[in-house]
Formats: structure tokens, C-alpha cells, sequence
């Protein structure tokens, strides 16, 4: 049984909505195509932000195994902050093993991903087979679910940036494209718009980290690589004003984007 499925009308009415629609109304209604990485180790914290920036994104990316305060009742609170602000929730577990395994790591132990995530990312390293797994084991969820196929990273030396994999990888998305929304991408991967891609290494004062991230500004982003959601932690997180600053990277990445829209 699932909590999340039973509180409240606004949570029922945006959860029956299909993934790609909802990104697409709130893309609308809300004015953003943020993506806020909330890469924060509380839980309690990640809730409290979600409600001062819940206005300014149409997603909220987060690690659960790296919170030391992870609860059911919690992620249960940060899923009713979602659908009262109207945002998806993206759980970055970058699944990469064999069928049987992601099944149990999506659905079972501490964090029973499947209840709460609206999307996941998944590697396709394995072969496809671990997308049809995935979507198997949310067969019996009445609410909707998806995976961004990680196509690309933004990581220095990545092994993914290769034309032969990357088409593996849209060759996937193609055969599973209820369950696949879109893409993890650096760059446009196919012209059928249906496919949302969503870039990660995104900062307007930096060019990478000590660790090998590299960041383009939001409008190299979208304008030079097609991004349609940009995905930005630090760059948010790591300022002083984190509302403001969000505001800041919601204002710019829509700005963007509509330019784009009217050429
Ligand atoms: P940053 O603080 O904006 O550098 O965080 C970027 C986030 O996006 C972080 O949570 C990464 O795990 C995630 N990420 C990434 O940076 N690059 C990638 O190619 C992929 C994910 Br896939």
C-alpha cells in the first residue's frame, strides 16, 4: 500500500497526470525549467528549502543515500511539498545492474524508491534489459512513473561520450518510451521531441570542480546543447541566498528558452 497515494485532492489530481504532460504544464504555469540538485545530507534541510524554492522549479533532484536522516515519513512530506507546489521528484540513483537486481533496488530496503520517486535515472550499460525491469517492477503502482536515460555525463573523461554507446542509448529510449521520459544528456541526442533532455554542469560563475565536474552556463545549455530542464546543485546550494539565487538560475534558463521559442 502506498501512503503517497491517499493524501489530499491536489496530490490525486497531479498524480494522475502523465510525466511528460506535467513537465510540460508546469513549464507553462510556473515559468521554469530548473532542475534544483538539493545534494544536501539532511533531509529536514532538503524539506525546509523545497518549501521557500518550490514556486521556482519544476524539479527536485535528490540522493537518498546520502541523507543521514532518510525516513519514510520524511520523503513521505518532501512527496506531499511536490505535489503542493506542483514539481517532480527525481531520485538520481543511477541504477547500472543486472535486471533482477534493480528490481529489488528500486522497490525493497530502506528507501523503497519505486513509492515516492516520480523518476529515476538509470545507465543502460547493462542492456536494455534493465529498463524493462524497471518498468516492470512499477506495473502495479496507479501512479505515474518514469527514467531519464543517462546518455552523457558531464564528468571529465566520461567513458559515455561515445557516438556508439550514445545511440545504444536512444535505441532504448525508443523501445521503452511510456517509461522513458527523456534523457541525461550534454548535448540534443534526436529531434523526437518527446524524449526531454536534461542537462547536469550548470554554473554561471564557475567552469568545473577540483573533481573532475565541468559546468557551461545556462545558456550554453540550452541554446548550445538543446537542454530543455537544467539541472543545477551547487551553484544554488552553495550561495549565500539560496531562494534568490534560484530565482536567479529559474529567471535566466526561462528567459533562454523562450528566446529560442520566438526566433
Ligand atoms: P552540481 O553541484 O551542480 O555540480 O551537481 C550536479 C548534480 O548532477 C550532482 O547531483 C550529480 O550527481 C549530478 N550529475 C552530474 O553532475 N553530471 C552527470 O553527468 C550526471 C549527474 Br548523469
Amino acid at each position: 500500500e502506498l501512503p503517497a497515494l491517499k493524501n489530499g485532492i491536489i496530490e490525486m489530481k497531479s498524480s494522475s497526470i502523465p510525466i511528460r504532460q506535467r513537465f510540460q504544464t508546469i513549464r507553462e504555469e510556473k515559468k521554469t525549467n530548473l532542475c534544483l540538485c538539493a545534494d544536501l545530507t539532511s533531509l529536514d534541510e532538503i524539506i525546509e528549502l523545497s518549501k521557500q524554492v518550490g514556486p521556482n522549479i519544476c524539479m527536485l533532484k535528490i540522493h537518498c543515500d546520502i541523507l543521514n536522516d532518510f525516513s519514510m515519513e520524511k520523503i513521505q512530506q518532501l512527496k506531499n511539498i511536490s505535489r503542493t507546489f506542483n514539481f517532480l521528484l527525481l531520485e538520481d540513483r543511477k541504477f547500472a545492474d543486472i535486471g533482477n537486481t534493480v528490481q529489488l533496488q528500486y522497490t525493497k530496503g530502506l528507501f523503497q524508491i519505486a513509492t515516492w520517486a516520480d523518476l529515476v535515472t538509470v545507465h543502460v550499460l547493462p542492456g536494455e534489459g534493465i529498463v524493462q525491469a524497471l518498468e516492470q517492477s512499477v506495473q502495479s503502482i496507479d501512479e505515474p512513473r518514469g527514467c531519464l536515460l543517462i546518455a552523457q555525463m558531464s564528468s571529465k573523461g566520461a567513458l559515455t561520450n561515445n557516438e556508439d554507446y550514445v545511440k545504444g542509448v536512444i535505441k532504448c529510449a525508443e523501445k521503452y518510451p511510456d517509461y522513458v521520459i527523456g534523457f541525461i544528456s550534454q548535448s540534443r541526442l534526436t529531434t523526437d521531441n518527446k524524449f526531454i533532455h536534461c542537462t547536469p554542469g550548470i554554473h554561471l560563475n564557475n567552469t568545473g570542480d577540483q573533481l573532475g565536474q565541468q559546468y557551461v552556463t545556462p545558456r550554453q545549455a540550452i541554446d548550445g546543447r538543446g537542454a530543455d530542464i537544467l539541472i543545477v546543485g551547487r551553484a544554488i546550494t552553495d550561495s549565500i541566498n539560496r531562494i534568490k539565487t534560484c530565482e536567479e538560475y529559474q529567471q535566466e534558463g526561462y528567459n533562454v528558452y523562450e528566446q529560442l521559442r520566438n526566433i
